[in-house]
């Protein structure tokens, strides 16, 4: 066995979405702040990314997290957050992942009924309180960073669709939240074809002619998420399909497409703070929310969400690179 590369990883899934944690094999990433980390290792070390994410390791809806050490010293873990698409500035079925894999694994000094662990990620700071019971963790309520929406009644014109009215709201990642019926396409896992295109579609032309940027943070920008409700879909009860550049869906109820839906109800009037609201995938997994915060941040009002899931461990691994793989960031077919 050669490994001019090698990776430790606990592998998990957050109701259904796969979180591969990388626990060894990255070293400490240069900059002062997670946000100053991610831009270096995607302008630097993205190799890494791929070859892990990317077939044949990973597959087009794999993700993950690369633990650090904190740059913010109110934190307990740094965390880079890694996916097909890129390196999100947060991921709220990451952050459950990872939550779970520290508390199972003892990475973190665990206490019951409740481990709380505060993650520093490129978006802020998100703490995850953890439900454990016998040392397993059996469920994880995160706080996430302040939420708020952008846009209501937004027009775009879709080639190949026509003009498409959607808000875009934050969460952590900017999510365009519509509904499938304006563009002709059902709301059935057999279309999928369909709503990915449709997805793709609504991404491009919101990015091309009103890409999002932080109104505070303007590291953070681009759309690379499309959130589209079900029929049936209402301010209490969001079913979804979460359409992700460059084409997969989320397999979670996403926590920060969860997290900007409730900060759109709030804009709307139609979720006030402490009400909960339960968030369901395309395949049927569920997560829970509510708003427990309004704050203020650098002078914007905006939305603190909480959203609990659950996650479990599905392995755990060491991931190499032979000298003479001739794939060594792996490949996207
Ligand atoms: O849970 O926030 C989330 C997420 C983002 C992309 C995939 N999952």
């Amino acid at each position: 066995m050669r490994a001019a590369r090698m990776f430790q990883a606990v592998d998990s899934h957050t109701e259904g979405m796969p979180t591969r944690v990388i626990t060894g094999g990255v070293a400490t990433i240069p900059g002062q702040t997670m946000a100053q980390r991610r831009d270096h290792f995607i302008a630097n070390l993205d190799e890494v990314r791929q070859l892990l994410v990317n077939e044949p390791r990973g597959h087009p809806a794999m993700s993950g997290a690369i633990l650090q050490p904190p740059c913010d010293p109110r934190a307990d873990v740094g965390v880079l957050f890694i996916e097909v698409s890129g390196c999100l500035p947060m991921c709220g079925h990451g952050t459950i992942g990872v939550a779970t894999v520290l508390v199972e694994t003892g990475m973190v000094p665990v206490t019951e009924p409740v481990t709380t662990i505060r993650l520093d990620t490129p978006a802020g700071l998100v703490t995850a309180e953890v439900a454990v019971r016998d040392g397993a963790a059996e469920s994880v309520t995160i706080r996430n960073v302040a939420s708020y929406c952008d846009r209501l009644d937004a027009t775009v014109d879709v080639p190949g669709f026509g003009r498409v009215v959607y808000d875009l709201s934050y969460g952590g990642n900017f999510y365009a939240i519509t509904d499938l019926e304006t563009l002709g396409v059902p709301f059935d896992r057999r279309a999928k074809g369909d709503v990915i295109a449709a997805g793709l579609a609504v991404m491009a032309a919101i990015n091309e002619t009103a890409r999002p940027v932080h109104r505070v943070y303007d590291h953070i920008g681009g759309l690379s998420h499309v959130l589209f409700l079900a029929p049936d879909a209402d301010e209490r009860s969001t079913r979804h399909a979460m359409v992700i550049h460059p084409g997969w869906f989320d397999r979670s109820p996403c926590g920060t497409g969860t997290s900007a839906r409730m900060a759109q109800l709030h804009a709307r009037g139609l979720l006030p703070l402490n009400v909960e609201m339960v968030s369901e995938s395309f395949i049927g997994s569920r997560f829970s929310g509510r708003l427990v915060e309004s704050v203020d941040e650098g002078g914007f009002s905006a939305v603190i969400p909480s959203i609990t899931g659950r996650a479990w461990i599905t392995g755990t691994a060491q991931y190499l690179l032979d000298p003479s793989d001739p794939f060594p960031t792996g490949f996207t077919v």
